[in-house]
C-alpha cells in the first residue's frame, strides 16, 4: 500500500448563515442570498483541493464538544436532521453522512498510544452538530466523499489556552501518522471562525447585508494580524501568538482545531492561500487553503513574501 497523504489543510470557518445563503435543498429554511464573498471563496477552494481527488475529508469541530478526550465519529453513517440551537430560522439540515471509521480508528489508536484520551461515538442516534457539517458541506456539497468527524476536548475552557493547544499539536501529529499508516489522500478541515465578539440581534432579513459588518476595530486589527502571517507561511509565529488571539478576541480557535491543523500540516512554511474574509454576525471568517504542492506559487493575492 502507498503511504498515505495530506494533500490539503483548510480553515473552514462553520457560521450555518452561509449553508443558508446557498439555499440548498438540504436545508429547510430559504434565503435570497447573502455572505457571497465566504461562499464565493469556499467555491473557489473546493474546485482546487476537489481536484486532487481525496479519498476523505477529517473535520475538527469546536461545536462538538467533548469534557473527557477527543472523539470520533464511529459508525458508517449517520442521518438526521441537524438544527443550530441559536438560529433555527436559519440551520435546519437534513444530513446524511458516510464515514470513514477505520481510518477515525486508526487515529483514535495513535492519539492513545501518544498518551491522550480518544474514544469513539458508537451512537447511531447521535446528532451530527452544525460544526462538522457546514464546514463540509461547503468543501463537498455533493457528500460523495467520506468523513472523519472529530470533537473538541473541552481542556482550554477548564484548564488553559496553552495546555488545551499543546494537546491538539498532539492530536495532529497522530493524525499525520494514521493518515500516512492508512494510505488515504486525505483533506483537513479546521472549523473555526477568527475573531468572535459579535451582534445579539438579528435584522428582520437575516440576509439584509447592509446589516453586516465588523464588531469592533480591535478584533478585525487581530484577523488581519493572523491572516498576515498564514499568508507569509509563518505558522510556527502563529501558533505562539494564537493563545492571546483567544484572550484578546474571544477567537474561536481556542476549541483547537486550528492548532490539530497546523501541526498535522507540520506548521507549513509556505503561503496559505486566502479564499475569502468577510464577517458574520460580526464575527470573523476567513477560507485559507495551504497545498503542499503549490508550497510558494500559492501567494497569488498578494502575501508580502517569506521573510
Ligand atoms: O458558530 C458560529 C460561529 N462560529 C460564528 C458566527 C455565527 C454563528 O455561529
Ligand atoms: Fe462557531
Amino acid at each position: 500500500m502507498a503511504k498515505g497523504e495530506i494533500v490539503g489543510g483548510l480553515l473552514a470557518p462553520h457560521p450555518p448563515h452561509i449553508v443558508y445563503g446557498e439555499n440548498h435543498w438540504r436545508n429547510e429554511p430559504k434565503s435570497e442570498c447573502g455572505w457571497e464573498v465566504l461562499r464565493w471563496g469556499y467555491e473557489r477552494a473546493r474546485k482546487h483541493f476537489l481536484a486532487k481527488k481525496p479519498d476523505v475529508i477529517l473535520v475538527h469541530s469546536p461545536h462538538w464538544q467533548t469534557v473527557i478526550g477527543h472523539h470520533f465519529l464511529g459508525i458508517e453513517e449517520f442521518h438526521g436532521l441537524s438544527v443550530d440551537p441559536i438560529f433555527p430560522n436559519l440551520f435546519r439540515f437534513n444530513y446524511d453522512i458516510k464515514v470513514d471509521v477505520e481510518l477515525a480508528e486508526m487515529i483514535a489508536d495513535e492519539g492513545r498510544q501518544a498518551g491522550l484520551i480518544t474514544k469513539m461515538m458508537r451512537n447511531p442516534h447521535f446528532r451530527v452538530d452544525y460544526g462538522t457539517i457546514v464546514s463540509c458541506h461547503m468543501m463537498n456539497p455533493e457528500w460523495d466523499i467520506p468523513i472523519v468527524g472529530i470533537s473538541s476536548n473541552n481542556s482550554p475552557y477548564y484548564f488553559s489556552n496553552e495546555m488545551g493547544q499543546n494537546e491538539m499539536i498532539k492530536l495532529g501529529q497522530a493524525t499525520k501518522r494514521a493518515i500516512e499508516k492508512s494510505g488515504r489522500r486525505a483533506i483537513l478541515l479546521a472549523s473555526n471562525t477568527l475573531s468572535h465578539r459579535h451582534f445579539t440581534t438579528e435584522p428582520e432579513i437575516p440576509e439584509d447585508m447592509s446589516r453586516e459588518h465588523v464588531y469592533e476595530h480591535s478584533g478585525y486589527l487581530w484577523d488581519m494580524k493572523v491572516i498576515d502571517l498564514m499568508r507569509r507561511g509563518k505558522t510556527r509565529e502563529l501558533i505562539a501568538i494564537l493563545p492571546e488571539f483567544m484572550d484578546h478576541a474571544v477567537s474561536e480557535v481556542k476549541a483547537g482545531s486550528f492548532a490539530w491543523m497546523l501541526s498535522a500540516l507540520d506548521f507549513p512554511d509556505y503561503p496559505g492561500e486566502l479564499y475569502g474574509y468577510w464577517t458574520v454576525i460580526g464575527t470573523g471568517n476567513a477560507v485559507v487553503g495551504w497545498d503542499p504542492v503549490l508550497r510558494e506559487r500559492a501567494t497569488t493575492q498578494g502575501a508580502v513574501g517569506r521573510n
